[in-house]
């Protein structure tokens, strides 16, 4: 449930924010909220304040759903325009407010075929609703403030999960964590506005509004809240998209062998001849609960076909993007010239492999961890270091609470703004210059979780979502 913030008197007691809005919340919406394809059951869901009218008209059983308690689900048929029967079905009824909208919703669980569901869709759709877009239930659900929009978008950052670390974060997120933190910070930064504010209209009346160190101690406080926040951005971008964990080097190295041995499985094509991969080849792992993005790349050599020099393109263009390297070498064959040279590099990790081969006599005091991808041998001691190395790239598992690239956006605007009433403070001037600074503070954190006028950010936010959510 939305935990409701203290409110400044230009907002109102849900997020709706305009007519506009609030004439597209009257619409009633359908859509299928279960992937496409075959399944046991599908999921067919209508939201607005005509719904039960919808479902009265398209279904058929004991007895009307407008006669439904809410929340419990109920047999019978759903019929076509022509009154003939698409489907045996369960239908619930979940009133407004307590549903996931807000609004009156019906869920029908139909059978889970394409053709059945787009049936029970286009029903609904002639009964008088309008087909949803994308992410248009949580949108309905944010305004009418069921949830922030923080929590809106953990949806997508649930749905999206690929570990159990992402998943506790989207989860964290979606409870609200995220949010609390942001209207503490909004509170702080109203209650030092608020002091702001009792120095311009009391000058004289013997209030005694915080002011000097006191003030700048609050708003180190706010500053020092933001900055913590700030700096969970990276794991928030590790948890939403995954490390990108590019392995390169010469060709025959074994790249394609690491990839699949990391896998666990043969996911690519390995082979003793030279120039096996040309392109690139993209797999996500999972390691303790990181997720990992692991690039196979074209071997790098000179003499190269055009197709083969595409695919070494496209493996340097990969490099650039690369959060960590794998730079691979065969400790069997002589060593490639300038190969180690960027062993320093905190984002590479230089790695010898068969080493259940002999070893080239170039590699002499070569210091490298050495592995087999054939015997599996140093195999566990790389993914701790790979492991070890993202950790450095403030990683922090133990907390969950991980900002996104737009929460970043907004809360760096903020700490501007701060900064700029820090320097305001200190230059002692006036009051109304200082509030300013606060103001435009308080609503880049506002819009962290939507508590300002945020028609531009909707759009961005919802349009990820698929259609159904
Ligand atoms: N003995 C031994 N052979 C290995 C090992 N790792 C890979 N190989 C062999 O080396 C050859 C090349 O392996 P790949 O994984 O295809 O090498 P690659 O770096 O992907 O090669 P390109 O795609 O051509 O650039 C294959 O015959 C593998 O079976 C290892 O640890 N020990
Ligand atoms: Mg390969």
């Amino acid at each position: 449930m939305h935990r409701v913030a203290k409110r400044n008197s230009t907002e109102r007691p849900t997020n709706l924010k305009t007519e506009e809005e609030s004439i597209i919340a009257d619409h009633t919406i359908a859509a299928i909220s279960t992937p496409a394809g075959e399944g046991a059951i599908a999921l067919v869901r209508v939201s607005g304040t005509n719904a039960v009218a919808v479902a009265d008209k398209v279904f058929r059983g004991k007895e009307k759903p407008s006669r439904f308690a809410s929340h419990v689900q109920h047999f019978g048929e759903i019929f076509d325009r022509a009154d003939r029967l698409i489907d045996q079905v369960m239908l619930a009824v979940h009133r407004a407010p307590t549903s996931y909208t807000g609004e009156d919703l019906i869920e029908i669980s139909c059978h889970g075929g394409t053709l059945v569901t787009a049936k029970v869709l286009e029903a609904c759709l002639h009964a008088g609703a309008r087909a949803a877009r994308p992410g248009e239930f949580t949108e309905r659900a944010f305004l009418n403030g069921k949830m922030d929009l923080t929590q809106a978008e953990a949806v997508i950052d649930l749905i999206r999960a690929k570990t159990d670390l992402a998943l506790r974060s989207a989860t964290e997120q979606l409870e609200g964590r995220l949010g609390e933190k942001i209207r503490k910070i909004r509170d702080d930064l109203i209650s030092l506005l608020a002091h702001i504010d009792a120095s311009i209209d009391f000058p004289e009346e013997g209030i005694a509004p915080d002011e000097g160190e006191t003030l700048r101690g609050r708003l180190d406080s706010v500053r020092e809240q933001i900055d913590a926040l700030l700096a969970t951005a990276d794991q928030g971008r590790i948890l939403r998209e995954g490390v990108r964990v590019v392995i390169y080097g010469a060709t025959n190295a074994g790249k394609s062998s690491l990839l699949n041995r990391l896998l666990g499985y043969d996911r690519v094509i390995v082979s003793e001849t030279h120039g096996t991969t040309r392109d690139t080849i993209e797999e996500t792992v999972n390691l303790d609960g990181v997720p990992i993005r692991l690039l196979d790349t074209a071997g790098l050599r000179v003499s190269a076909s055009e197709l083969e020099r595409e695919g070494i393109a496209r493996t340097e263009k990969s490099l650039q993007l690369a959060d960590l390297r794998l730079h691979i070498a065969d400790r069997n064959a002589p060593k490639p010239p300038h190969f180690g040279e960027t062993a320093g590099d905190s984002n590479e990790i230089v790695i010898l492999n068969k080493s259940d081969l002999p070893e080239e006599s170039d590699w002499k005091n070569f210091h490298a961890p050495r592995i087999s991808c054939a015997t599996g041998e140093g195999l566990p001691e790389l993914q701790k270091e790979i492991l070890a190395r993202i950790t450095k790239q403030n990683l922090r598992p133990e907390s969950t609470v991980a900002i996104n690239a737009r929460h970043r956006d907004c809360l760096r605007r903020a700490l501007e703004s701060c900064d700029r009433t820090r320097a305001a403070l200190s230059q002692g001037l006036s009051p109304e210059y200082v509030a300013v600074d606060v103001n435009e503070a308080l609503r880049a954190v506002g819009e962290v979780i939507g508590a300002v006028d945020v028609e531009q950010i909707l759009d961005s936010v919802f349009g990820q979502f698929c259609i159904g959510k």
